[in-house]
């Protein structure tokens, strides 16, 4: 759904308007738990908060990686007793108009902002504004940068991930030969860390025969990643593997691969979901690849974002909250973890469905 923009200009007046307004009405109780933040005080008793409305905010809102983060983060709040609201971009390289979403969502007076973050600062400014407003702001799947939000969902070690894609795709072509990155959009904050940490891990010694030749983007897009899988290979026609840490780039190169004479030749391996990788793994395009569930990615962000409209947490270190019946900690930097990803391959991938 596309909602129409505002200006930053209506916001910082909103800011105004909300400092100066009396009454009982519901921007009354925002202005309340503006209180608590400002105080940096966590009550891990206070009561869960019923009749929210968290707005998510995802990098695209047709990429199928989302809507099941979205379906999650629904039905989580369905279960606490307030609604979901989802705006969003349909393009993954539109930072301005994630930004004016941000806005639209500060102007709504939304209780809190799930956000997955394209860039790592474009946001800032106005996601400030919304905390300014009482609006608390959890970044998942995407972060922007600690100062700008309350909390980060992480799916899993950005660390582990960056580096058992490596070890994943080095096993199978046994550490040797031509490898090549198939990313999403070039400011991307997750799969720049991962990338990160992947060519750290190529470092070590049991890499040396293994060379990055490039890293392309294919910015989430169906067809820009299967142009640029093709081009890839055009490029380096030994190429031996890619590493695509998106669900949209592992789909799209999987499907090149499949019907092209490399189905077999080029390793591929990274972050695809089991639905869509399934037929490439049964006909030996994908050996493994990985992956966290993102319903459940989709879940914990929905609860953290009530947590801390609740004043249950602040999203300071240390900090405990109970989130569907597990007990999460709050790590550095405001980080809580869903967990460790699964690694999908023939003999599991029938276990699951999302
Ligand atoms: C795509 C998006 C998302 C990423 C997954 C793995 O759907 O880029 O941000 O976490 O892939």
């Amino acid at each position: 759904m596309r909602t129409s923009r505002v200006t930053l200009l209506s916001v910082t007046s909103l800011a105004l308007a909300l400092t100066a307004c009396g009454g009982t009405t519901k921007s009354d109780v925002k202005d309340d738990n503006a209180a608590a933040v400002s105080a940096g005080t966590a009550d891990p008793n206070a009561a869960t908060r019923r009749g929210l409305t968290v707005g998510f905010l995802p990098k695209q809102v047709n990429n199928p990686y989302f809507t099941t983060a979205g379906k999650g983060g629904e039905k989580a709040l369905g279960e606490l007793g307030s609604t979901y609201r989802e705006v969003g971009p349909s393009s993954a390289t539109d930072t301005s108009g994630q930004v004016s979403y941000v806005n639209t969502l500060t102007q709504q007076r939304v209780n809190a902002i799930a956000v997955s973050a394209q860039d790592p600062g474009a946001l800032c400014t106005a996601l400030k504004q919304a905390m300014t407003n009482g609006i608390k702001v959890v970044t998942y799947d995407s972060d922007t940068s600690p100062g700008c939000r309350n909390a980060f969902v992480s799916q899993a070690g950005a660390e582990d991930l960056g580096r058992t894609e490596v070890r994943l795709l080095a096993g199978q072509i046994g550490y040797k030969g031509k490898i090549a990155i198939l990313s999403a959009a070039q400011t991307a904050t997750n799969q720049n860390t991962w990338i990160g940490y992947m060519k750290d891990e190529l470092k070590d010694p049991r890499y040396k025969d293994v060379q990055l030749v490039e890293t392309v983007y294919g910015n989430d897009d169906a067809q820009q990643s299967f142009q640029q899988t093709q081009g890839l290979l055009r490029e380096h026609p030994d190429l031996k593997g890619i590493i695509s840490p998106t669900t949209v780039g592992i789909k799209a190169a999987a499907q090149y691969l499949s019907g092209s004479r490399y189905r077999g030749k080029v390793r591929l391996t990274g972050l695809g979901t089991p639905d869509d990788l399934r037929r490439y793994v049964k006909n030996g395009t994908v050996d493994a690849f990985e992956l966290w569930d993102p319903a459940k990615l989709g879940d914990l962000a929905a609860r953290t974002a009530v947590a801390l409209a609740s004043g249950q947490i602040t999203g300071k270190e240390g900090e405990t909250f109970k989130a569907g019946g597990t007990t999460y900690t709050i790590g550095e930097d405001g980080v809580i973890s869903l967990g460790k990803p699964t690694v999908f391959d023939a003999k599991n991938i029938d276990h699951f469905h999302f």
